[in-house]
């Protein structure tokens, strides 16, 4: 008997909670294409791969990508075969609002989203929708982007337009994806569009109007559409987990997971404002530079009042692991970025950190660790895992490495539910499909189905992954 219950509570912890749900994104820069149909109007990633092509691993650009736009029924088709709960994916503000302003909305951009999230609902996939995946409208990169405060209203105005056009069959609703990305490695290193290097500065006064226009949209869902439409608001982070390099490390680790957490401190924590461990450093380094004051710009308390508290769930996307040590001379922090400016570390990788391709070592533990950071920094709130996932740089079919990825990785998302009790609800598989994937073009492969990017008409053709996938939201475990 004793036994008997021993094996029946084993195989009862490879089971996710009832409610758990499945699903897969994708962003619109990345798959739409089309990116000059109807009254679309340029976004900063049209100009900058036209701009700049050379930045681009094979100097590709997004102009047709999976030709999602026309394609969307075949994503959906695919979605369905996967048995997915929810399909993640982003709406495109210069093809809903071409002038970026809510003066005009695009009939185009309309029915497009329409259809997609009709499609969805029609097959049981529930929409799950970004609003903001970096496709700024270039007319509003002229206008300063994301150094320009005013572009908090903007994006409210934006968010407005969106909650009141689909907000009745959307029900989740993600207002930034990867702030760290958005300001970090595009105004501090100008690595990514608008590329824009305003290193130690145009990065923090991105992040200040980030902050603004997340909690603005999010207190606009609030009092104005969640009577009547009952949905959830939250943004999604990016997390690199980091491990000490030695004992004496822990200290300075503890600092870096502070800078990823950046995004999350204004909004998560009770007390509000920047992480202190960060903003003191800054502060201090700004001193000593002679700048009169910190380049991390202040919130004011309003500011931090309106900030504070405005989420629903809290979006992680995590990818991989770093260890963090003392620098020596001429080794530095990759990312973020502006973590090389401010402290004296660098990153590592473990020996027996084995797979990966590029920058995404596999380290599965650390999904687990940041999820069980996060709970200790704020308390037991809904988090939901809005990105995981492995690239290739071929095309495999047969891809056992993305499996292995994908089962080490819901292995430790099931030890955070069950042994941490850390109250996860949903886990999303990036990608759905192959797509175009920001510097690194057509080179990196992340899709559970592969996109055959010779073919006009972007064959879609599930993995090994996929048929895993499947096999898991299907028995709800992962005991297959
Ligand atoms: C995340 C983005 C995704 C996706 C993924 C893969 O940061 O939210 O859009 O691109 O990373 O990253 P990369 O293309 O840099 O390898």
């Amino acid at each position: 008997v004793v036994l008997s219950l021993l094996v029946a509570a084993c195989v009862a912890q490879r089971k996710f909670p009832p409610g758990f749900k499945f699903g897969a994104a994708t962003a619109a820069y990345q798959v739409e294409g089309a990116w000059n149909v109807s009254d679309k109007s340029p976004s900063i990633w049209d100009t900058f791969t036209h701009d700049n092509p050379d930045i681009i691993a094979d100097k590709s650009n997004g102009d047709v990508a999976c030709d999602s736009y026309r394609l969307w029924e075949t994503d959906i088709a695919v979605a369905k075969d996967l048995g997915l709960h929810f399909y993640r994916f982003s709406i495109s503000w210069p093809r809903l609002l071409p002038s970026g302003h809510s003066n005009y909305v695009s009939e185009d951009g309309k029915r497009y989203y329409n259809n997609l999230i009709n499609g969805l609902i029609e097959n049981g996939i529930e929409p799950v929708v970004t609003l903001y995946h970096w496709d700024l409208p270039q007319k509003l990169q002229d206008l300063g982007g994301w150094t320009n405060p005013e572009l908090a209203r903007l994006f409210e105005d934006y968010a407005k337009v969106a909650f009141g056009l689909f907000g009745d069959r959307v029900k989740t609703w993600i207002t930034f994806n990867e702030p760290v990305i958005i300001c970090d490695v595009a105004y501090e290193a100008g690595g990514i569009a608008p590329g824009i290097a305003l290193p130690g500065i145009g990065n923090y006064i991105c992040a200040k109007v980030v902050m603004l226009a997340h909690a603005r949209a999010y207190r606009l869902y609030d009092t104005k559409f969640r009577a009547q439409y009952q949905g959830k608001v939250g943004l999604t982070n990016q997390h690199l987990w980091c491990e000490p390099k030695n004992s004496e490390e822990e200290e300075n680790a503890e600092l870096i997971r502070n800078v990823f957490a950046l995004f999350a401190y204004p909004i998560y924590s009770k007390t509000g404002g920047w992480p202190p461990s960060v903003e003191k450093v800054i502060a201090e380094k700004s001193e000593k530079e002679g700048y009169g004051r910190s380049r991390l710009p202040a919130f004011t308390q309003e500011e931090i009042e309106l900030i504070k508290g405005t989420y629903d769930f809290y979006g992680l996307n995590y990818y991989t692991s770093r260890m963090v040590g003392t620098a020596q001379p001429g080794q530095k922090l990759f990312w973020p970025v502006s973590g090389s400016r401010e402290f004296s570390l660098a990153f590592s990788t473990d020996p027996s950190w084995k797979n990966g391709h590029g920058w995404l070592i596999s380290y599965p533990p650390g999904i687990r660790r940041q999820l069980h950071w996060l709970k200790q920094q704020f308390g037991d709130i809904e988090f939901k895992i809005l990105e995981n996932g492995y690239s290739t740089a071929e095309p495999v079919m047969f891809d056992e490495e993305r499996v292995n990825y994908y089962k080490d990785h819901l292995e430790q998302v099931l030890l955070a539910i069950n042994e941490d009790k850390i109250n996860v609800t949903a886990y999303t598989a990036w990608s759905l499909i192959d797509n175009y994937e920001w510097t690194s073009g057509y080179m990196s492969r992340f899709g559970l189905v592969n996109i055959d990017f010779n073919d006009p008409n972007r064959k879609r053709t599930p993995r090994a992954s996929a048929l895993y996938y499947a096999a898991v939201i299907k028995s709800h475990s992962l005991d297959l």
